[in-house]
């Protein structure tokens, strides 16, 4: 079966038709980006059972998702880079030889649409048109995927226009086929713009724009067109005098983006006039501007949030985001008012409520350490709302060339060794602090949770070659910017020894967010220690802070003094954790750069 769609792109028309002649599919049918096609295909997914149409009056255009029980998460011991060199994809990485799993997957994939419609999915990663866009197609047989798409990247026949008749786009083909965990792949293939994803239906997974193509391709590009494709929010700090700084942060998975990204500052800030702009939640494309200065703007169009968690304390901004045309996938649902619901939302679980199995749930049963079988939410459950429903979203959102970067942060969830924040001494310690950042594991991935692991740059599971190449990309962007950012880490989760929260998170990281903006600007001291620079502690502003650690115990300076403090023997330790992890991960491919940050960084924390 030829397509009959009516494309003027050469190279897309050939592909598709190899496509469908795979596949099998019993129509075609073409994503335009309007309104009457997406309510359409929301109307067919109810009947089906596929979506539930949520409370119209509570939750206008909302809509619930559950995806199988074995489902839920990415998938790394299933994602495969395919370069032609084993090398190339690097020590982190599967491998597996690109000719091998095309034909390995063409036999999964042989006539998996059998019966059912094949979307074919134009869209844009970044302002269509713009000098960061790159465009892609993905095609899938579900139409979750398809209204998700069209709520996270920009969809519509302007992105077939942009192509022309000849213009590259990166290849998705995605098919839930029979759902086979056991034959579930997520397969890469940098040298030929190329993503094959096949039995699953959740998120990371199958949302191809996402981490397949906006974090793994598109490393793989900006390592070879000079610039970067990286795991961070981008939010802007507007000061009293309605002056913009603009900064990223690069979190492993669940470890805080979309929250900082959305932070609402402290009291005593807003009525000085402070204000916190959201750029982007997961994904910043960063490329030098005509200013010689970094640029990031944000691929995507809207979220992918954790849900628990979520609530009008921790995140009012996020919550906001998700009153109208939402798609939730795995949350609890409300059956006394069509409504969904998480664990952390609000105190006032559901009486009478499925959880997100779809089974009825009793809610006095949940146990803190067995949250997958007795939540009502799965722990990695999620909503898809527009950006432009977040009522911080900022006004360069739509902004072709981006915003320029003062700071960049890396940060993890670390209980221990981290301190609260500290400061690079340049870009090369700074590339050096973030390949050596760790953190302890969350439920945004299938596997053991809390268990600490090195993620350099949150990269470990998005970079599309190999991770010593990367580093040494890290380093080169000195060269190609004429003025680079001042690099920071932070860790928001450092735990007393009953396990509490030391620092109360979330609006509260503008304090630190403060410091940070103080040091680029050089309006601020600080501490010089062997790993980098340390806030005086009487620098962090405590204004207005109200925060119980533990029954009866107020955070107060000498807790802040204590999360400020660099303890010798677990850097020691850590240090030797690294050394192992350099050896074994990064191997021959370690910069010569980062070897020797890493020695006089070690001779530092001994001579202390
Ligand atoms: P991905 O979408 O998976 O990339 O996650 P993310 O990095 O955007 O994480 P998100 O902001 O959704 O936060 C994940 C979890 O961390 C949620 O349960 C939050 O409540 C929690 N969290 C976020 N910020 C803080 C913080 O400052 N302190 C504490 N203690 N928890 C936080
Ligand atoms: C993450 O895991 O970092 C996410 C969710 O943002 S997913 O789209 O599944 O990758
Ligand atoms: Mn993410």
């Amino acid at each position: 079966m030829k397509n009959n769609l009516g494309i003027k792109n050469a190279k897309l028309n050939e592909w598709l038709d190899e496509m469908i002649e795979l596949v099998g599919p019993k129509d075609v049918v073409l994503i335009d980006g309007s309104e009457e096609q997406a309510e359409a295909l929301r109307a067919e997914a109810c009947a089906t059972g596929e979506l539930f149409k949520l409370n119209q009056e509570k939750l206008p255009g909302c809509y619930l998702h559950r995806t199988a029980v074995n489902d839920v998460a990415r998938v790394e011991d299933r994602t495969f880079i395919c370069s032609r060199k084993k090398e190339d994809a690097g020590n982190t990485n599967n491998w597996m030889d690109p000719q091998e799993c095309y034909a390995k997957l063409s036999k999964l994939y042989k006539n998996s649409y059998n019966g059912k419609t094949m979307y074919v999915i134009p869209y844009s990663m970044s302002v269509v048109g713009s000098d960061f866009a790159k465009n892609g197609i993905e095609l899938t047989d579900s139409i979750y995927v398809v209204l998700n798409m069209l709520i996270m990247t920009r969809v519509g026949l302007d992105v077939l226009e942009s192509m022309g008749t000849d213009g590259d786009f990166i290849k998705g083909l995605h098919a839930r086929a029979n759902m086979d965990a056991q034959e579930r792949y997520i397969c890469h293939f940098p040298e030929d713009n190329t993503i094959w994803s096949i039995n699953s239906g959740y998120g990371g997974n199958v949302l191809l724009g996402k981490k397949c193509f906006a974090l793994r391709i598109a490393s793989y590009l900006g390592k070879n067109e000079g610039w970067m494709a990286e795991h961070m929010l981008i939010l802007g700090i507007e000061n009293p005098q309605g002056e913009i700084k603009y900064i990223s942060a690069a979190f492993p998975s669940a470890c805080g983006k979309t929250n900082l990204a959305m932070l609402i500052p402290p009291e005593t800030y807003r009525n000085k006039g402070y204000k916190v702009w959201c750029v982007g939640d997961d994904i910043a494309w960063i490329r030098k501007g005509p200013d010689g200065r970094l640029w990031a703007c944000n691929p995507e169009n809207g979220f992918f949030g954790v849900a628990p968690g979520t609530n009008v304390k921790s995140n009012p901004n996020a919550l906001a985001s998700t009153q109208k045309n939402t798609i939730f996938t795995n949350v609890a649902h409300n059956l006394d008012d069509n409504t969904v619901w998480w664990e952390g939302l609000d105190n006032n679980p559901p009486k009478n409520a499925l959880n997100w199995r779809g089974e009825k749930w009793d809610y006095t049963k949940y146990d803190k350490a067995n949250k997958v079988q007795t939540a009502g939410a799965h722990p990695n459950s999620r909503f898809t709302a527009p950006a432009k429903n977040c009522p911080c979203v900022s006004k360069e959102f739509d902004n072709p060339a981006g915003v320029p970067l003062t700071a960049i942060i890396f940060g993890g969830r670390r209980a221990k060794t981290a301190p609260l924040v500290y400061q690079s001494f340049n870009w090369t310690h700074g590339t050096f602090v973030g390949s050596i950042m760790a953190s302890e594991t969350t439920a945004a991935a299938a596997g053991a949770v809390g268990v600490v692991r090195r993620d350099p740059m949150a990269m470990i599971p998005f970079c599309g070659y190999a991770m010593g190449d990367y580093f040494q990309h890290w380093l080169d962007m000195e060269n190609i910017a004429d003025v680079v950012p001042k690099i920071f880490h932070v860790n928001w989760f450092r735990l007393d020894k009953d396990g509490n929260f030391m620092w109360p998170g979330f609006g509260d990281n503008f304090r630190v967010l403060e410091w940070i903006i103080k040091r680029c600007e050089g309006k601020v001291d600080a501490v010089e220690t062997p790993i980098g620079y340390i806030p005086k502690a009487e620098d962090i502003n405590l204004e207005g802070l109200d925060y119980e650690i533990s029954a009866g115990h107020k955070f107060g300076l000498d807790d802040l003094k204590s999360i400020l403090t660099v303890d010798k023997d677990a850097w020691l330790e850590d240090f030797a954790n690294i050394k192992e992890f350099y050896a074994n991960k990064i191997g021959e491919k370690l910069p010569a750069a980062l070897q020797k940050e890493y020695d006089e960084e070690l001779a530092r924390l001994q001579a202390m």
